[in-house]
């Protein structure tokens, strides 16, 4: 058994308020918050927290951990990857699954990855199921997902090998709507990136700084627009669009939810923090990935998006390739790079410092974007997402006056670059737990492969956000 905890004299934020009180961890879960706790076990070790923010632990719905993308495999494995998220202040990640054969059933891919995680993992887990083709088979294959596996939410891309045309994804929408799960959506125009692709590689225009101009923000905005309505024609099926990068895409779906729509959407730290400028330098391969980094103009407008509530949540994305090798594949050609960035660890600190410390957005608004409403989303409320007595002790507290300046050398992913390398910030986690564990601390990994659990989900309630 975990030994207990007691949190004293730090500030509790959760997505509603802040509170000076008390904060006892006992046996995994958050036993007791009260303004004075006299009643603990002996040996209980005490944290003074004067000055912190005592908060629920990130949880990222978007990772791609030892996904296999074709030309690569990614580096960060569920080992290396959650020992980053918790020394980053991340509790809990869902990933992405990659793709199995083709053909495979349902939830061929669910077993293969549950396999990855095992007795690997340091935090909590779980994945997204992954819509490869739909036919009766995987219609049916659905329910026991839902039902049985607690996996209730599915990604469906609309570009790479696997892509999904209309019809396709209109049975997906509705079947996934009867059964109460989440239908998520990589949205990226198919056709319009092909044409481009094939026009650029004829002029011999394949330098990394041409990955942006093969698929720039109208093909975005393009899938985002048509999945929206096609989510209205499946019944209003709840739709969760990931990793939007620009402002058009984010009116779509701002006029979605002005209509009272199911739709919710992510964003990642790269692209409201860095611009399309990095494809000119020469390292821009480290900044390859699908969507691409946008015009600057963009970044602002995401910025927006979030602090009005047209952005629900906040991710990563982190699918890593190494920088001396991996990624060199795509120097004289973009259409090699493996897609993908590192950003499991970053995300919690750069959206501290950028967010909070900046005065953008309030300390409640940052635990609602990078932990509460991902778990009411994806079906972990209120064992996770909140400070509440019988949740998880996912805990993590941060400084928030600790000046940090990012650098790779800090870090516990297993690439060898940060995309934010050089970066000042203000706030940094200083203690993550996992079910009151203490798994990292300043930056020194704490925890165990192998004690992260798979969660299963419940169902998606489309009321729980609107
Ligand atoms: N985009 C990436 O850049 N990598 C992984 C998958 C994706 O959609
Ligand atoms: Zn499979
Ligand atoms: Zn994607
Ligand atoms: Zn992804």
């Amino acid at each position: 058994t975990t030994k207990a905890t007691l949190i004293i004299n730090g500030t509790l934020v959760d997505a509603h308020q802040q509170v000076n009180k008390q904060l006892l961890m006992l046996d995994g879960k958050i036993a007791q918050i009260a303004d004075k706790i006299t009643q603990y076990p002996s040996g209980t070790q005490i944290i003074d927290a004067k000055g912190m923010h005592v908060m629920p632990g990130g949880i990222d719905v978007h990772t791609h951990f030892n996904i296999d993308v074709g030309i690569s495999r990614s580096c960060d494995d569920f080992y290396t990857g959650t020992r980053s998220a918790a020394c980053g202040g991340t509790t809990t990640i869902i990933d992405h699954m990659g793709f199995g054969p083709r053909g495979c059933s349902l939830g061929h891919q669910l077993e293969v990855y549950k396999e990855y995680a095992k007795d690997r993992a340091v935090i909590d887990y779980s994945f997204h199921g992954v819509i490869q083709h739909v036919d009766d088979q995987v219609l049916e294959d659905m329910q026991a997902m839902v039902e049985q596996e607690g996996i209730s939410s599915f990604k469906l891309y609309l570009t790479y090998g696997y892509k999904l045309d209309d019809d396709s994804a209109l049975k997906a929408l509705t079947r996934l709507n009867e059964l109460n799960a989440l239908t998520a959506v990589h949205p990226e125009n198919d056709a319009a990136i092909a044409q481009r692709r094939a026009k650029l590689i004829k002029e011999g225009k394949t330098a990394p700084k041409y990955h942006g101009v093969s698929r720039p923000l109208e093909c975005e905005a393009e899938a985002i627009a048509r999945m929206i309505n096609l989510a209205s024609l499946a019944g209003d099926a709840p739709l969760y669009i990931v990793h939007l990068s620009n402002g058009l895409g984010l009116d779509y779906i701002r006029l979605a939810k002005n209509n009272k729509q199911a739709v919710w959407s992510e964003t990642c730290p790269q692209y409201m923090l860095l611009d399309d400028s990095l494809y000119n330098d020469i390292d821009a391969v480290k900044y390859v990935m699908s969507p691409p980094l946008r015009p600057q103009a963009e970044l602002e407008k995401l910025w927006q998006g979030v602090i009005d509530g047209s952005i629900d949540t906040i991710a990563t994305d982190h699918c890593s390739f190494t920088y001396a090798d991996q990624k060199q594949a795509g120097v004289t050609d973009f259409t090699k790079c493996p897609n993908g960035m590192p950003g499991v660890e970053t995300r919690m600190p750069l959206m501290f410092s950028e967010g909070v410390s900046k005065g953008r957005i309030s300390p409640e608004k940052f635990v609602e974007l990078t932990s509460f409403k991902p778990a009411k989303l994806f079906g972990l409320y209120p064992q996770k997402g909140c400070l509440l007595e019988g949740s998880d002790a996912d805990i993590v507290i941060f400084d928030p006056e600790q000046q940090v300046t990012i650098s790779h050398s800090m870090l516990h992913d297993n690439t060898d670059y940060t995309p934010f390398e050089n970066y000042p910030l203000t706030g940094w986690p200083v203690m993550t737990f996992s079910r009151g564990k203490l798994v990292a601390r300043n930056g020194e990994f704490l925890g165990t492969a192998g004690a992260g659990q798979f969660l299963r989900r419940k169902q998606f309630d489309k009321n729980r956000l609107k």
